[in-house]
């Protein structure tokens, strides 16, 4: 660990507040040093909310919500982002549209670079560029994986689930963890945040060459290319997975983008934020959330629309009418399956980040067949969804589009695509995380009732 990095190990002493409070004012000033001089300012928001408002009431809980799995209880704090049903996610207010226009480009790019997403999502400010440069190179600084985790690929058979090679590989990435060990060492509490931080950023570097070297090791040679100092982290993870297209890379930077964040509530960052509320270390809480992610309910919807598509295709042929989708969609319905890249537990619209990557579609591949084929999809599969009455959303989400537009560039193995979700999707539990133990969150403990006691409660007789 370098000089400077150790220097942020130390207990926050007034003089040291001062010195990230001048860095803070800095356009240059490191991300550390601007969450670090925010701390005590969202303190005390908390302390004066909570003070003011701990007793009001955010509303009734009904039985239907405890036993439809918690939908709608205003249960989480979570700062990144915010769902609304209609209008989709906003990452600290901004749409998807806004954070493209306004987060740092990689030269000659036109999509918005990751880790000024990271950057926006932990502090809620919008980074310079030398600032998101800067965290490209730290985050290249940290990318080489300890021995033992590469022999653990290496050693993975090639028929376990990819999302299940990543979730070996990040729990045991423990063993390089900052945190654990200041734990171990009894640090005071106030510093959890800081080796929280540290193993955040150990684990986003890390996380490319985990999943290049499992696309390699599974699909293809198990031959990883090396990363470049000048590049960023989207490119050097394209490069690694083996690609050498500039328009793949720019499709990799709006992909992570756009993936990073969804609010609290969904299986994977609840699944984070609840393990790390125990003080689990971020590597162990990540890989719980990953492990959600890979349910084909949520991140492994990519890989199912995929199959379900070129299945279509294989029994129906590549010229497909509106009637012949409308018959497969109620074939799929009727057989008690569900329709993968349709609906959503809060959207009650069409996902903006379906939107962007259509966008990005018709811009650079607007005559693909499979990029047609989603087009046409759209058109009938709302009708036919709608028509049942209890799918609330008959609209497509992230997962309907990301696949055909992978497929267009060559990554054509559709069991991977989780992997690249969850790459994302760490951009935008670990900011909250950190902002987890800067704040001191208490461990997560709701309670739960068995049905006889709800019973009880309402004079049922079962
Ligand atoms: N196809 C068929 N049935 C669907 C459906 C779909 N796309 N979406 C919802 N339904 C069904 C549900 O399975 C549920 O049926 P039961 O009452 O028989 O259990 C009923 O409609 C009501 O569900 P809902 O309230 O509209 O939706 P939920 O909040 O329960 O579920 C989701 C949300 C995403 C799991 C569901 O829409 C679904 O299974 N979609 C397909 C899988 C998918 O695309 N998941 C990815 C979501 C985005 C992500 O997390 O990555």
């Amino acid at each position: 660990m370098s000089m400077n990095r150790m220097s942020h190990f130390r207990p926050m002493a007034a003089r040291q507040m001062a010195k990230f409070v001048r860095a803070y004012s800095s356009k240059e000033a490191s991300l550390k040093d601007v969450f670090a001089a925010q701390i005590p300012e969202k303190q005390e928001q908390i302390k004066r909310l909570r003070k003011e408002h701990g007793n009001s009431s955010l509303g009734e809980v009904v039985l239907d919500q405890v036993y439809g799995g918690m939908r709608g209880i205003p249960a989480l704090v979570w700062e990144g982002s915010v769902l609304d049903a209609d209008e989709g996610i906003r990452f600290r207010g901004l749409t998807i549209p806004e954070i493209c226009e306004k987060l740092p480009k990689a030269p000659g790019g036109s999509e918005p670079l990751p880790e000024g997403l990271f950057w926006l999502l932990l502090t809620g400010e919008i980074p310079t560029e030398g600032q998101v440069r800067a965290l490209s190179s730290e985050l290249y600084a940290r990318s080489k994986l300890p021995e033992h985790v590469e022999d653990l690929l290496n050693h993975s058979p090639k028929h376990l689930h990819p999302m299940a090679q990543l979730s070996i590989a990040v729990n045991a990435l423990e063993s390089e963890s900052e945190f654990a060990k200041a734990y171990e060492q009894g640090v005071n509490k106030k510093e959890y945040w800081q080796y929280t931080f540290e193993d955040s950023l150990d684990l986003i570097a890390k996380l490319p060459s985990i999943a290049a070297r499992i696309y390699r090791n599974v699909f293809h040679d198990g031959v990883v290319a090396s990363t470049d100092s000048s590049l960023d982290y989207s490119a050097n993870f394209t490069k690694q997975l083996g690609f050498k297209n500039e328009e793949f890379t720019e499709l990799m930077r709006l992909y992570l983008t756009i993936h990073s964040d969804h609010e609290g509530g969904n299986v994977s960052a609840h699944t984070t934020h609840l393990v790390g509320s125990a003080l689990s270390s971020p590597y162990l809480s990540v890989a719980a959330g990953f492990n959600g992610l890979a349910g084909p309910l949520h991140g492994r919807a990519n890989q199912e629309v995929l199959e379900w598509i070129l299945k279509m295709r294989s029994e129906i042929g590549s010229e497909v009418t509106n009637e012949q989708i409308e018959k497969y969609l109620w074939d799929t319905l009727n057989s008690g399956r569900v329709v993968p890249g349709y609906g959503h537990a809060v959207l009650r619209k069409t996902d903006p980040r379906y939107t962007a990557q259509r966008e990005f579609g018709l811009k650079h591949m607007p005559d693909y067949e499979l990029f047609k084929l989603v087009s046409q999809i759209y058109q009938v599969a709302p009708k036919v969804l709608g028509a049942n009455q209890k799918i609330k959303n008959p609209w497509p989400n992230v997962d309907a589009h990301s696949g055909v537009l992978l497929q267009y560039y060559g990554l054509k193995e559709q069991s991977y695509y989780t992997v690249l979700f969850a790459v994302a999707r760490a951009l935008g539990v670990l900011p909250q995380l950190i902002i987890d133990r800067a704040m001191g969150a208490p461990i997560e403990r709701p309670k739960s009732f068995s049905t006889a006691k709800f019973a009880e409660k309402f004079g049922v007789k079962l």
